[in-house]
């Protein structure tokens, strides 16, 4: 297989965040965040699991960056538990030093193995006092109040080491599955007969805007009083799927495929990115259920200055136009998605999950796409997935993945591709270093380069993670023309 050199300074890695991994919720002074309450609650909403031990990386997190080093990493991205550093989440609220301590152990930890920390500051884990406190994502004005201040205490304790920073992870799925189909924390919609306290149907599109303006503000803090000193960069994690029609020959399709993917990226990377309105699309849909920027919003997003383009990408599909009006719980743009074109061809090969297939030639499309609307250099945050099956396998099953090595081949492929095309992209990480609490799913989906077992929590390296180590050491990407 013919290879490419890849530039010296892309990066390598693997990612993790913090509830998938951590465990010990009641250690170090942590305040409650928004899915340990999910979790509890209603226990069979995430299949009986939770984060309480989780991988117990908080104890375990040498041997974890052991791996990391065998593995020969040059960057691994993590996520900061809010409440760790600020148990009760607010701007007036006490910083715990306990929470802080532990974050410069893993960083110093990291740069004691030449491993570049790239942190997330929000992966999903509000602190649960803010919740409470004024509603959380749904305060807009608040809450992006608290985030800059969260913000400020982990560039001025943790900047001196840390150069890449994440503000948030997939706003999307916080807002749609937080609020629109209440599959993950705080679990709401407006198909539950609990949330009568609110017009669920806005929901998801007010926090939306309380998450855009968050990052705005995080940005804005950073580039004003950090960045001169520090010298890093701040971006952005976005998820998406790429989006082909149906039917190839159908206009219709076509523009449902478009506004699909309005409807998941633009919907964030317009005002991020562009500083520009929501897509039109989404305006003519929701009509007034979308909140409206301000001048002064407007001149937030254009000051907010975004270094890079954090893409999760993981699966594509295909997009049918629906007809009739959009009804007020329609959160992706009155379209069918499915899985198989109208020929009958299916979008990629299945996974050990049910929503992710294997499509790397979409990969490539969606790259292109978002490098010419976007125009900044894009960053593969997260890629991977559970082999078939691998939910019932015995560790020695598991860790010999030769589906999911196939699936590292081809995205890494689709990537050097898409650079031939013009495309940007300096970074490569891994979901994920290890199984781990994937959210509503419990512990069943593994789509970790190393065997968790949850028992006796002892780690085992899967075939996979030798692959990407033989990659990451010759710095070459495959690529076959
Ligand atoms: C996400 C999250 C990860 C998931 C991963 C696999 O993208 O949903 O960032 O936390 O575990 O994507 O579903």
């Amino acid at each position: 297989m013919p290879v490419s050199a890849l530039p010296p300074d892309f990066e390598w890695g693997f990612a993790t965040a913090a509830y998938q991994i951590e465990g010990a919720v009641n250690e170090g002074g942590r305040g409650k965040c928004i899915w340990d309450t999910f979790c509890h609650l209603e226990p069979s909403r995430t299949k009986n699991a939770n984060g309480d031990v989780a991988c117990d990386h908080y104890h375990k997190f040498e041997e974890d960056f052991d791996l990391l080093t065998k593995y020969g990493a040059g960057a691994y991205r993590f996520s900061i538990a809010w409440s760790r550093i600020i148990p009760l989440g607010g701007r007036n609220d006490p910083v715990n030093e306990e929470g802080i301590d532990f974050y410069n152990q893993l960083i110093d930890s990291l740069l004691r193995r030449g491993i570049k920390p790239w942190v997330t500051l929000y992966h999903w884990d509000l602190p649960q006092a803010l919740h409470d406190r004024y509603g959380g994502w749904l305060n807009v004005d608040e809450v992006q109040k608290d985030f800059e201040r969260y913000a400020r205490v982990c560039y001025e304790r943790f900047g001196d080491r840390v150069k890449s920073w994440i503000t948030l992870n997939e706003p999307w799925i916080q807002a749609v599955y937080g609020y629109a189909t209440g599959g993950n924390a705080p679990g709401r919609s407006s198909t539950n007969p609990q949330c009568t306290d609110g017009d669920t149907s806005r929901e998801p599109w007010i926090v939306g805007k309380a998450l855009i303006m968050s990052h705005a503000r995080a940005v804005i803090a950073y580039n004003q009083d950090f960045r001169k000193q520090q010298k890093g960069a701040i971006g952005i994690s976005l998820n998406g799927d790429y989006y082909e029609p149906w039917d190839a020959t159908s206009e219709q399709d076509a523009e449902a495929a478009e506004r699909r993917m309005e409807f998941h990226i633009g919907w964030f990377a317009n005002p991020i990115f562009l500083a520009k309105d929501y897509p039109d699309s989404m305006r003519e849909q929701l009509g007034s259920r979308l909140p409206t920027f301000s001048e002064e919003d407007f001149a937030a997003l254009a000051a907010a200055e975004t270094d890079f383009y954090g893409m999760n990408y993981y699966t594509s599909q295909y997009a049918k136009h629906k007809a009739g009006v959009a009804p007020d719980t329609d959160v992706v743009g009155n379209v069918e998605e499915l899985q198989s074109n109208k020929k009958g061809q299916s979008v990629g090969a299945e996974s050990g999950v049910h929503w992710l297939r294997s499509c790397p030639e979409m990969f490539r499309k969606h790259l292109t796409r978002v490098h010419s609307l976007y125009k900044k250099p894009i960053y593969i945050t997260e890629n991977g997935c559970p082999c078939p099956g691998e939910d019932k396998m015995t560790k020695s099953e598991s860790v010999d993945d030769p589906f999911r090595l196939q699936y590292f081949k081809d995205h890494l492929d689709a990537i050097g591709k898409s650079r031939q095309d013009g495309a940007i992209i300096s970074g490569y990480f891994a979901w994920s270093l290890m199984d781990n609490l994937e959210w509503s799913d419990g512990f069943g989906p593994r789509f970790g380069v190393t065997y968790t077992d949850y028992d006796t929590l002892e780690r085992t390296p899967k075939k996979s993670a030798l692959l990407l180590q033989e990659l990451i050491a010759e710095r070459k990407q495959p690529i076959s023309c």
